[in-house]
């Protein structure tokens, strides 16, 4: 498949931003995760120095392959917009990049609210910038991986975090995606058979 001529960004805090990097990675359309921090006024937060930032996913996408609609309904679905957690590094937001994103952020969460008659606390703010987490942040569940990261560490080096088939190995080893993807990705890559097999183990 040919790379998207123009994509578009997302920005959502949904909790330890690891578990998201791996669902969006999975999903087609995706074109590239990376985790960081937002949301706060903190300059150069780090994680260890987090100030009153969020943790945060940031995910590259087709807008011909994937909607931010079809991003938002798995953005509401994966954290609990009803409760606001006790440490702002986890709570739900929606960092949007523009009024077009505002407004498909604000209706849907209009809807959720009708549909459960709960009130959401899930913010929708504008994003101001978003800063890079450390590498070993970065396809959390990849590096944890044994066999496959070692290969991956190998062949990709710095461009791992922007990788389009390291975020999709990061979400098959987490569980997320189908066999199908799966076996269309190891059709066009040329990892070794043990790593292979511990990815297929996992889906
Ligand atoms: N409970 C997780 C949170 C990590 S996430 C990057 C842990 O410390 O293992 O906040």
């Amino acid at each position: 498949a040919l790379p998207p001529s123009a994509t578009e960004t997302a920005t959502f805090g949904m909790g330890c931003f690891w578990g998201p990097d791996a669902r969006f990675g999975a999903m087609p359309g995706v074109v590239r995760t990376r985790v960081g921090y937002a949301g706060g006024t903190e300059p150069d937060p780090s994680y260890y120095s987090l100030g009153d930032h969020t943790e945060v996913v940031q995910i590259e996408y087709d807008p011909d392959a994937v909607s931010y609609a079809d991003l938002l309904a798995v953005f509401w679905a994966n954290h609990n917009p009803m409760s606001a957690p006790r440490k702002r590094q986890y709570r739900g937001v929606v960092l949007v990049h523009d009024d077009q994103q505002r407004e498909v952020a604000e209706r849907t969460r209009a809807d959720l609210e009708s549909r459960t008659g709960q009130s959401v606390e899930t913010a929708i703010e504008a994003l101001d910038r978003f800063y890079l987490a450390e590498d070993y942040h970065q396809k959390y569940e990849l590096r944890s991986t044994p066999v496959v990261a070692d290969e991956l560490e190998d062949s990709y080096g710095d461009a791992f975090v922007d990788s389009t088939v390291a975020a999709r190995l990061n979400g098959f080893v987490a569980g997320h995606g189908d066999r199908d993807q799966l076996e269309a990705l190891f059709a066009r890559l040329d990892l070794p058979p043990a790593a292979l097999s511990e990815v297929r183990r996992r889906l």
